[in-house]
C-alpha cells in the first residue's frame, strides 16, 4: 500500500493484497481482496463471471441501443411508448424534469460507460455526436445539481477517458479537448447560480438566461438541499484543474465551507434543506439518504482527489456523528439535528443504499456489510429496493426508478472483501432487471414494486451507473482497457483521474476557512485501516457479520423509536407509545394530561389530540408529549395509507409483450377483488358505445373478453353492469382526459354508485389515458391483444427473456400462457404480502396540525393498539423479543453519550424546550415532503 502524506495503511494479511486508489497526497483507505476466496460462499469460476459480464454488455446494448434508435437526441428514452422524452412535450413530472435540459442527457451520461464496457468504437461515435448535436444554450430551467453531476460530470468523464485513449495511440487520435471546452462552457453557465451572499448555489438555473432576469423564470427560490449545494467539488475542481480556470474550484469550496460552518455544532450533523440566503436550516432532520447523501460522499472523495486534509477532517467529524446517532445497525435512520437521539422517521429511503460503498472507502467494513445485507433482504422480498421502506421493512413508497446505489455498494464490498457472495448478489440484480424491468424497448422503471407495474421512464443514471458497477463487479483487470484504480468515481459514477491532485494545486487553499485548525482531531483516523483488524485472519469474516442478520427482514418487528425506549433502561417506566394509546384507558388519559396533551372528541366521532407544552407537568413530560405527538402523526398517516385499496396491474401477455409490459391500474370498490381471487386473463375488445353507458350494441365482440370502456358520462358501476350483461369477463375503464398518466396524477379507486353493487361479479380496473393508449395502440398494431388483470404482475416467460422476437408467434404465446397459469398458484402468497402492504398512493400524506400548536386526529377504529406490535423489538437474529425484558437486562443509559438530550433524568428548562419545540414541529411537517 502506498503511503501518502505520511499516512500509511496497515499491514496486509497474506493473500489479500491491499488495494488503494492513490492520489499523490491522499491515501484512500480501501482494502481489496481480489484473490480467490477460500471459504464461505462458493467461488465463482472465471467462465461464469465472463458470462455475467457478457450479459451486462447485452443489457447495456438493449438500453443504449433503444435510446439511440428511438429517443436520441431527446434527453431520455420512454421505454413503454418507445420514444424520446422531450421536456414540454410530456406532462410535467415536477422537479424530476429539472434534470432534462434538451442536451441529450442520456448520451452524455453514458459516455464513459462505453469505455468501461470496452465499446471504444461506440465511444468515438458518441463523442462525435455530442460535439455535433448538443446545444448547451437552451432556454430551459435545469437543476444545478443534476446538470453538474450528470452533464458536467459526463463531459469530464468522457474527456478523461478520451485523453487516456488518445495517449494509448489507437482511438480518438483526432480529439483535441473538445469535450473539455464544452464542459468549460457549461461550467460558466452554472456560475451565476452562486450569486448569493452565502455562496450556496440557487437550486435551478436557466441555461440560456441564467438567473433572476425575467426571461430566466428562476431565481426566486430560497432553499436548496444540502446535497444540491455540497455535491460540486469533484466536477468543479476537475474543471479548474483541467483548464487552469480556478474560479470553479473556488466557488465549490466556498459552498462547502459555508455548509461546514452551518453544521449543528453539538451534534455535528447537517439538515436536509438550507436557506441559501440566511443559512438557516429549513429542514432539521438528518440522515444519509435523500437530500444529504452525496454531500458526505464528496467530502471524502474531495480528500482523495484533491489531497486536502481539511476535507477528511470534516468528513471524519460528520462520520463520527452519523455512526453515533444515525447508524442503528443494520438500519440508518434519520434523526433531528438538535435532538440527535430522537428519530425523525420510521422509514428509510433507497438513496441511502450508496452508504455501505462509502463506508468501504472509509475503511469501515463491518457496518457496511450489515446495512448492505439488510438492503439485500429487502430487495429479495420486493425484487427491487422500494423508494422508501419502513423500519419493519414494509413498502412506504413503492416506486423504483432503477437506481444504481445498491449495485455500487455491492461492487465496493466485493472489492474490499473478495467474498464471492457479492458476485451472487450482483447475479440476482441482473436476473431481476431482466425479469421485471426489461421491456421490448429498453428497461422501464418500476411504478410499484408490489404489483410489478412499470413507469414509462428510463433515467440516464441507469446507463451512467448501473451497467458500469455491474460490469466492473464481474470484470477482471484484463477485461478493462485501462486501470480503473487510477480514477475516482463521482456520485454519478463518472471517472476523474487521480493525477488531478497534483495539477494546478495552487488554487486549492484559496478562500477556505481556517477553522479546521481549531478542531480537536485526536480521534481522527489518519491511517488506513489495518486489514488484520478488518479481516482478523478470518476468511469467513464478512459471512460471520451477515449471519446474525440472515432473517432480519422476514422476522422483523416494528421498530424505529426503540432508542427512546432504550434510554429508559435504567428502570424508569417507558413513556406511553402512540401505538399503545387507547382513548378509553384512564391511565393513558392521565399520562396525556401530564404531557400537556388534551383530547378533543370531534362531532364526526374522531378524536383530536392537541399538545400545549406549557401545560405539561414538567419539561421531561413536555418532551414526552412532543415525541408522543410526532409518533401519533406518523402512525396516523401510515394508517391512512393502509386503509386504501392497493393498486392493481394490467399485464400485456400477448406478442410481442409476453408479459413484459405491466401497467399500473386503479382498483374498483366493487366487482371481483383481484387480491382475493385468481387473476383474470383475456383478449381485449372495445365496447360500443365506447363509454359503456347503455346496453352494448356489440355484445358478440366483448363476449368472453375484457371490455375497454371510456371514462365519463355515467357511473363506473353502470359501465360494469352493461359490459357484464354483454358477457365480458372483466373491464378496463380508460380515462377520457387525454394525456393523463399515473406518472403525473395520483391513482384512485373507482367508487360504486351508492347502491348495492353485489350484482357486479367481474373485475374492473382503471387506467389513465397514457397507459390506456398503450393497449389501444397495441390493438391497432397487433389486433389481438391479451391481458392479465391481477394484483401483482406474474412472472414473464423466461424463454422470452433473452430474445426480442419469438421464433414462432403461436409457440411463444403458448409458452407464455403456460407460464402464467402455472404461476397462478402463487396467488395466495401474494395475497398475504399485498394485504400487509396495502396503499394506493405511494406518497405519504402528512397531517397538518389544525389551528393549534400540535395536533393529530385519529378515527375511533385507530384507537386500539395492535397487540402484535406491543413491546417488541428486533434482535440481530431477527427474532422478536420482549422489550420489557430487554429493558431490564440493559443497565446503561444512552444519555451519557448525548449531552443535549434529557431523556430519562436530566431536566431541561421549559424555555429551551419551547424554543426547540416549534423547530421540531416545522421539521416534522416538512419531513414527509421529501423529494427523491
Ligand atoms: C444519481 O443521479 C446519483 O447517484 C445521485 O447522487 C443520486 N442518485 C442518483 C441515482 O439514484
Amino acid at each position: 500500500m502506498s503511503e501518502a502524506g505520511g499516512r500509511g495503511c496497515g499491514s496486509p494479511v497474506p493473500q489479500r493484497a491491499p488495494w488503494s486508489l492513490v492520489a499523490a497526497t491522499a491515501a484512500i483507505c480501501l482494502v481489496s481482496a481480489t484473490s480467490v476466496w477460500t471459504a464461505g460462499a462458493e467461488p465463482m469460476s472465471r467462465e461464469e463471471k465472463q458470462k455475467l459480464g457478457n450479459q451486462v454488455l447485452e443489457m447495456f446494448d438493449h438500453a443504449y441501443g433503444n435510446y439511440m434508435e428511438h429517443a436520441y437526441p431527446a434527453d431520455e428514452l420512454m421505454p413503454l411508448t418507445c420514444r424520446g422524452r422531450v421536456r414540454g412535450q410530456e406532462p410535467s413530472r415536477g422537479d424530476v424534469d429539472d434534470a432534462l435540459g434538451k442536451f441529450s442527457l442520456t448520451l452524455i451520461d453514458s459516455l464513459d460507460t462505453l469505455v468501461v464496457l470496452n465499446k471504444t468504437k461506440e465511444f468515438e461515435d458518441a463523442v462525435r455526436k455530442v460535439l455535433r448535436d448538443v446545444n448547451l444554450d437552451n432556454d430551459v430551467v435545469v437543476s444545478v445539481f443534476e446538470t453538474n453531476i450528470r452533464v458536467l460530470g459526463g463531459l469530464l468523464g468522457g474527456h478523461s477517458l478520451a485523453i487516456m485513449l488518445k495517449e494509448k495511440g489507437e482511438y480518438m487520435q483526432w480529439y483535441n479537448d473538445e469535450l473539455l471546452q464544452m464542459a468549460k462552457q457549461l461550467g460558466y453557465k452554472l456560475l451565476p447560480a452562486f450569486n448569493t451572499t452565502s455562496g450556496l448555489p440557487y437550486p435551478r438555473i436557466n441555461l440560456k438566461f441564467g438567473i433572476r432576469k425575467p426571461e430566466a423564470r428562476t431565481g426566486t427560490e430560497t432553499d436548496t438541499c444540502t446535497a444540491c449545494a455540497g455535491t460540486l467539488i469533484l466536477e468543479f475542481a476537475a474543471l479548474s484543474r483541467f483548464t487552469g480556470a480556478t474560479i470553479f474550484e473556488e466557488y465549490a469550496r466556498k459552498a462547502l465551507d459555508f455548509l461546514w460552518e452551518k453544521r449543528q455544532r453539538s451534534s455535528n450533523l447537517v439538515g436536509v434543506t438550507i436557506n441559501i440566503h440566511t443559512g438557516d436550516w429549513v429542514r432539521k432532520d438528518s440522515g444519509v439518504g435523500a437530500g444529504i447523501d452525496s454531500y458526505y460522499e464528496y467530502l471524502l472523495k474531495a480528500y482523495v482527489l484533491l489531497g486536502d486534509d481539511s476535507f477528511l477532517e470534516r468528513f471524519n467529524t460528520h462520520y463520527d456523528a452519523i455512526m453515533r446517532y444515525i447508524s442503528q445497525p443494520p438500519l440508518l435512520l434519520d434523526v433531528h439535528i438538535h435532538k440527535p437521539m430522537l428519530n425523525a422517521r420510521t422509514w428509510m429511503d433507497a438513496l441511502l443504499a450508496f452508504f455501505p460503498g462509502l463506508q468501504v472507502l472509509k475503511g469501515d467494513i463491518r457496518p457496511a456489510i450489515e446495512t448492505h445485507e439488510m438492503l439485500y433482504q429487502v430487495i429479495k422480498k420486493h425484487n427491487f429496493l422500494p423508494e422508501a421502506f419502513t423500519t419493519d421493512f414494509r413498502v412506504h413508497w413503492a416506486q423504483h426508478p432503477l437506481r444504481p446505489e445498491f449495485a455500487e455498494s455491492t461492487y465496493f464490498l466485493y472489492k474490499a472483501t473478495g467474498d464471492p457472495y457479492y458476485l451472487e448478489v450482483g447475479k440476482t440484480l441482473i436476473e431481476n432487471l431482466n425479469k421485471y424491468a426489461r421491456v421490448p424497448c429498453g428497461f422501464a422503471a418500476m411504478k410499484d414494486v408490489r404489483t410489478g407495474s412499470h413507469e414509462d421512464r428510463m433515467d440516464s443514471f441507469f446507463l451512467a451507473e448501473m451497467f458500469k458497477y455491474l460490469y466492473l463487479l464481474f470484470a477482471d483487470k484484463e477485461d478493462i482497457i485501462f486501470d480503473i484504480e487510477d480514477y475516482i468515481f463521482t456520485t454519478e459514477a463518472h471517472l476523474l483521474p487521480l493525477w488531478l491532485s497534483t495539477t494546478n494545486q495552487s488554487i486549492s487553499k484559496k478562500n477556505t476557512t481556517s477553522e479546521y485548525t481549531e478542531l480537536d482531531d485526536s480521534n481522527f483516523d489518519w491511517t488506513c485501516p489495518n486489514t488484520q483488524i478488518l479481516f482478523p485472519n478470518d476468511p469467513l469474516y464478512a459471512q460471520s457479520i451477515r449471519e446474525p442478520l440472515k432473517n432480519v427482514v422476514d422476522k422483523s418487528c416494528p421498530r424505529g423509536i426503540i432508542r427512546v425506549e432504550e434510554s429508559f433502561r435504567s428502570g424508569a417506566k417507558p413513556p406511553l407509545r402512540a401505538r399503545d394509546f387507547m382513548a378509553t384507558n384512564p391511565e393513558h388519559l392521565e399520562i396525556l394530561k401530564k404531557m400537556g396533551v388534551s383530547l378533543i372528541h370531534l362531532k364526526d366521532g374522531r378524536v383530536q389530540l392537541v399538545q400545549h407544552a406549557i401545560q405539561a407537568a414538567s419539561s421531561i413530560d413536555a418532551e414526552d408529549g412532543l415525541r408522543f405527538m410526532q409518533e401519533m402523526i406518523e402512525l396516523s398517516s401510515q394508517q391512512q395509507k393502509e386503509q386504501q385499496l392497493p393498486p392493481r396491474a394490467v399485464q400485456i401477455v400477448s406478442h410481442p409483450f409476453f408479459g413484459r409490459v405491466v401497467l399500473t391500474a386503479g382498483p374498483a370498490q366493487f366487482g371481483l377483488d383481484l387480491s382475493k381471487h385468481k387473476e383474470t386473463r383475456g383478449f381485449v375488445a372495445s365496447s360500443k358505445p365506447y363509454n359503456g353507458c347503455s346496453e352494448l350494441t356489440n355484445p358478440e365482440a366483448v363476449m368472453g373478453k375484457i371490455a375497454l370502456i371510456q371514462r365519463g358520462q355515467c357511473m363506473f358501476a353502470e359501465k360494469a353492469r352493461n359490459i357484464q350483461n354483454a358477457g365480458a369477463i372483466g373491464g378496463i375503464v380508460i380515462d377520457d382526459n387525454e394525456g393523463s398518466s399515473s406518472d403525473t396524477a395520483p391513482l384512485f379507486q373507482m367508487a360504486g354508485d351508492g347502491k348495492d353493487t353485489d350484482d357486479i361479479k367481474i373485475p374492473m380496473l382503471f387506467l389513465f389515458s397514457k397507459e390506456g393508449s398503450i393497449i389501444l395502440d397495441a390493438i391497432r398494431e397487433y389486433e389481438e391483444v391479451e391481458v392479465l388483470l391481477s394484483d401483482k404482475a406474474k412472472d414473464r416467460d423466461p424463454e422470452m427473456e433473452n430474445e426480442e422476437q419469438p421464433s414462432s408467434e403461436n409457440d411463444s404465446q403458448n409458452q407464455s400462457a403456460e407460464q402464467i397459469s402455472s404461476s397462478s398458484q402463487e396467488v395466495d402468497l401474494v395475497d398475504q404480502e399485498s394485504s400487509e402492504e396495502n396503499s394506493l398512493n405511494s406518497h405519504p400524506e402528512s397531517l397538518s396540525p389544525a389551528d393549534m400548536d400540535n395536533a393529530a386526529s385519529i378515527s375511533p377504529s385507530e384507537q386500539t393498539s395492535n397487540p402484535t406490535e406491543n413491546h417488541e423489538t428486533t434482535n440481530l437474529n431477527g427474532e422478536c423479543t420482549d422489550l420489557d425484558n430487554q429493558l431490564q437486562e440493559q443497565s446503561e443509559t444512552e444519555e451519557d453519550s448525548n449531552p443535549n438530550v434529557s431523556w430519562g433524568k436530566k431536566v431541561q428548562p421549559i424555555d429551551s424546550i419551547l424554543a426547540d419545540w416549534n423547530e421540531d414541529i416545522e421539521a416534522f411537517e416538512m419531513m414527509e415532503k421529501d423529494e427523491l
